[in-house]
């Protein structure tokens, strides 16, 4: 018998625990052979560690190992003394002493080469194979970025009074419409994964106030395109006692100042790694639907196809605008047509074909949804009344509302765009871990 009394010290050290050490000390690290650049008489082991990478030197005599008993994606331990280079990277190397080879790979050969700075291999080959195309530096950066828009989205959030909830992905209902529903069979029951946790998320504020969630939701997409995945992950929230709609995209856009501060602050390597500049967001323009469609139209001179919707090309010439005219690459489109929205959005009561409800663009793309809902108990079962639909399996929903809500709304970011948005990327695959489209289930 033992006991575990919390988490245990370790005497190898990481790239920032090196940093803090004197030249000439000795230490022990671990990590994976990322390259090795034979030079002859001195080799360069390049190590793969979660902090980036770090360079051992093997000199023949001063190691009491043969270099030959090293390959690349072994995963090592290293004992060694630690120098200063300004040439290496991090400014540091250690000369390599003693060798434990933790891991060795099966196969010799890579699939891909992973240690070239940037992978010239086709998207495809990067999402067969994705366990070894992430290890690259500038793919696993991209992941890193997402971490950052997650963990400030949290962060942010708890800050403001939020609590972090978890909702089920399988239900009777789901909140979009639309035919892009993957149904299933639930022990003989029709059951649907959710499109987003609409209606949980909503009955929470009549619980906590303000409700936040990160979560996969399920779109089933019956087209293949560069910005839709079939899963993806939704950054929710929904706040009650609002005064106006534009509260919440303030807090949409505190959210995004907040993150982006995170992301200079502790995220600086992987904003260099992928020469990303941070968009400025002190202000963000928000503009009606209708005026901006006009506005882009004259200037520059495209005709309105479509009047209840936006087309990824106006998206386009929407932010091109925003930038041009207002200096921004984030901007508000507010005022979306009734017909367009799900039941649950508020209609202006100014003018009823519009809702009180936006989308944020950013660089071209729609990565946020979001609103003000109906919160009246009649009003509700009116609305879903006037669109021909059930209250089959919103029973518990309208409960909620039956028992009282305050005026609320929230929204709904799509991860995986936001980060592409931000990578400078043109395809959503290249920011989703293990996407799942029309064709691929694995890995
Ligand atoms: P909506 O359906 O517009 O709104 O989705 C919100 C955001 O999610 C992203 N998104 C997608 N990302 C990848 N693949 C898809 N197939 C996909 N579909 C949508 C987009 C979009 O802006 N319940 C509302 C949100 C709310 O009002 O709170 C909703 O889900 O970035």
């Amino acid at each position: 018998m033992e006991f575990l009394t919390g988490v245990k010290e370790k005497d190898t050290l990481e790239i920032s625990g090196l940093l803090k050490t004197e030249a000439g000390e000795s230490v022990k690290v671990n990590g994976a052979v990322h390259t090795i650049r034979n030079m002859g008489t001195v080799a360069f082991v390049i190590l793969r560690k979660r902090e980036g990478l770090l360079q051992g030197v093997y000199e023949e005599g001063a190691a009491d190992f043969d270099l030959k008993d090293l390959r690349e994606a072994d995963t090592i331990e290293i004992e060694g003394i630690l120098e200063k280079n300004e040439k290496a990277p991090g400014g540091i190397e250690i000369r390599m002493k003693h060798l434990t080879v933790l891991g060795r790979p099966a196969d010799d050969m890579m699939p891909l080469p992973i240690s070239k700075w940037k992978l010239n291999t086709s998207l495809e080959a990067k999402l067969n194979y994705r366990s070894i195309s992430l290890r690259n530096l500038r793919e696993r950066a991209k992941f890193r970025i997402q971490e950052g828009l997650t963990r400030a989205f949290r962060d942010y959030l708890y800050g403001q009074g939020f609590t972090e909830i978890h909702t089920p992905k399988i239900g009777a209902r789901s909140a979009e419409g639309g035919a892009n529903l993957f149904r299933l069979d639930y022990f003989h029951r029709p059951a649907v994964l959710q499109q987003s946790p609409q209606l949980y998320k909503q009955m929470m504020v009549g619980v906590f106030d303000r409700v936040f969630e990160t979560a996969p939701v399920f779109r089933a997409e019956k087209h293949n395109t560069k910005r839709h995945l079939n899963e993806y992950t939704s950054l929710d929230f929904e706040m009650g006692y609002i005064d106006s709609f534009e509260e919440i995209m303030a807090m949409e856009t505190g959210y995004i100042q907040y993150a982006m501060a995170l992301l200079a602050g502790e995220y600086a390597a992987e904003l260099k790694t992928l020469d990303i500049t941070l968009p400025d967001a002190a202000k963000i323009p928000a503009v009606r639907f209708d005026e901006i469609k006009e506005k882009v139209a004259e200037k520059y001179g495209r005709k309105i196809k479509n009047p209840f919707d936006l087309e990824p090309e106006e998206e386009l010439l929407i932010s091109r605008y925003a930038l041009e005219e207002w200096g921004s690459d984030f901007v508000f489109v507010t005022h979306y047509p009734s017909r367009k929205r799900p039941f649950y959005a508020m209609d202006d009561p100014a003018d009823t074909r519009y809702t009180l409800s936006f989308d944020l663009l950013f660089r071209g793309m729609e990565i946020t949804t979001g609103g003000q809902r109906i919160h009246d108990h009649g009003m509700l079962k009116d609305k879903i009344a006037a669109r021909g639909m059930t209250e089959d399996g919103l029973e518990q929903y309208l409960e909620a509302f039956r028992h009282g809500m305050p005026p609320h709304g929230g929204i709904g970011i799509g991860l995986e765009r936001f980060t592409m948005k931000l990578a400078g990327e043109d395809n959503i695959r290249e920011t989703t871990l293990f996407p799942r489209d029309l064709s691929r289930l694995e890995p």
